[in-house]
Order: C-alpha cells, then sequence, then structure tokens
C-alpha cells in the first residue's frame, strides 16, 4: 500500500500567541529591517528599544509543489516615524506562485506590486479573504491600535525572495498624517 503524508490538525491559541504542535518560528525586530524604514532617524532611535515587528509561526509541510504551506503572522502595532509597522514583504522565488491571506484579528492592508510596475493595496480586517495573484510581491502594514493577526497558505515550492524589496522598497508606503492613514510614494522608488 502506498504510505500517504498523513492529515493533521494544527490549532493557533491566539492568547499565547503559540501554535500547536509548534513549527518553524521567524521573529522580526527593528534591527532585522531598519534601513526599510524611511525616516532614518526615528529608526535609529528607536533602536535601543528594539521593537518586536512581527512573528510568522509555520505549519511545518514539505516544501515542495504537492503542498501547501501554511502559517500565523502577528504583526505587532506601531510606527517608526510616521510609517507603520510592515513586514519586510516579498516576490515568492517562483514568481508565479499565488497566495491566499484570511484576517481573524486587528486591521491592515496588504501592499502589492508586481515587477512591470503595477501596484495595488488591499485593506484587510477581520474576515478579509485577500488574493494574491501570481507575480505579485506582497507586504502587509498594520494601520491600527492592536495585532495584526492573518494566516496564510501558499504552493509548498513558492520559496521567498527579499532582494529587490529589501534594497528599495515598495512603489508606495503606508503612513499616518494627522491621525488618518495615508499612502505616499516612495522616495527610492523610481517613478517612470
Ligand atoms: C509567505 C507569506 C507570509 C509572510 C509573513 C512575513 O509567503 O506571504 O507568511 O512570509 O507574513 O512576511 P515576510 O515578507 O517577512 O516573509
Ligand atoms: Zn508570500
Amino acid at each position: 500500500m502506498t504510505k500517504h503524508f498523513k492529515p493533521f490538525n494544527t490549532l493557533y491559541i491566539d492568547s499565547q500567541s503559540i501554535l500547536e504542535p509548534k513549527g518553524k518560528e521567524i521573529t522580526r525586530r527593528l534591527s532585522d529591517m531598519v534601513e526599510m524604514y524611511q525616516d532614518q532617524e526615528a529608526a535609529q532611535a528607536l533602536l535601543d528599544e528594539n521593537p518586536l515587528i512581527y512573528e510568522v509561526f509555520n505549519v511545518e509541510v514539505p516544501e515542495n509543489i504537492e503542498h501547501i504551506q501554511h502559517c500565523i503572522t502577528v504583526l505587532y502595532p506601531g510606527k517608526v516615524g510616521e510609517e507603520f509597522f510592515m513586514t519586510k514583504g516579498h516576490y515568492h522565488e517562483i514568481l508565479n506562485r499565488a497566495e491566499i491571506y484570511f484576517c481573524f484579528k486587528g486591521e491592515g492592508k496588504l501592499v502589492m506590486q508586481t515587477q512591470d510596475g503595477d501596484y495595488d493595496e488591499l485593506d484587510m480586517k477581520p474576515g478579509t479573504i485577500s488574493y494574491v495573484p501570481p507575480n505579485w510581491a506582497h507586504r502587509t502594514v498594520n494601520t491600527g491600535n492592536e495585532p495584526f493577526v492573518f494566516f496564510a497558505a501558499y504552493p509548498g515550492d513558492a520559496g521567498h525572495n527579499y532582494g529587490e524589496i529589501e534594497k528599495i522598497g515598495f512603489k508606495k508606503v503606508i503612513v499616518n498624517e494627522a491621525g488618518t492613514v495615508k499612502t505616499a510614494d516612495n522616495p527610492r522608488y523610481q517613478f517612470s
């Protein structure tokens, strides 16, 4: 008889921010992404405190096309200067791999762009299911006052490519302007 991969459950316990069974965890503090924020003076000033920006709790499945990777991201509230806390953002290493996000706590934006210059963003709140189609880089931004928590699922072989975005970021940045959430041009990005 063929030995099939066994079905399994994972439980995310929101009150403790833990996944059972525990998988690979990624913790990103400001020092892991300090250069990605626009206001470098504010970023350097916050470095002593080195706030926790986000955590990713991965469910462990094989990294191949037959499987669906899935995980929970907890993105904490806060700002560096006027720019909201955000994930690093990435293209998938295999560019045409799509992804689905489901938000169940907090609020934020899903910022996306393609390599040939398209840009889009979606609002997320509890209950929102967001589709990131193939070829779109994606980043989340916490625009609220509580942790922004979402589930993600994507093809097992997708991989992550941070390179280009680590250097110049996305076309737009999400900032606080007099108490409102604003999308502004990223001065580091070359506009054609
Ligand atoms: C994976 C998916 C998310 C992010 C996570 C952290 O494809 O898009 O799980 O990995 O939200 O973001 P980043 O950009 O640091 O990987
Ligand atoms: Zn992704």
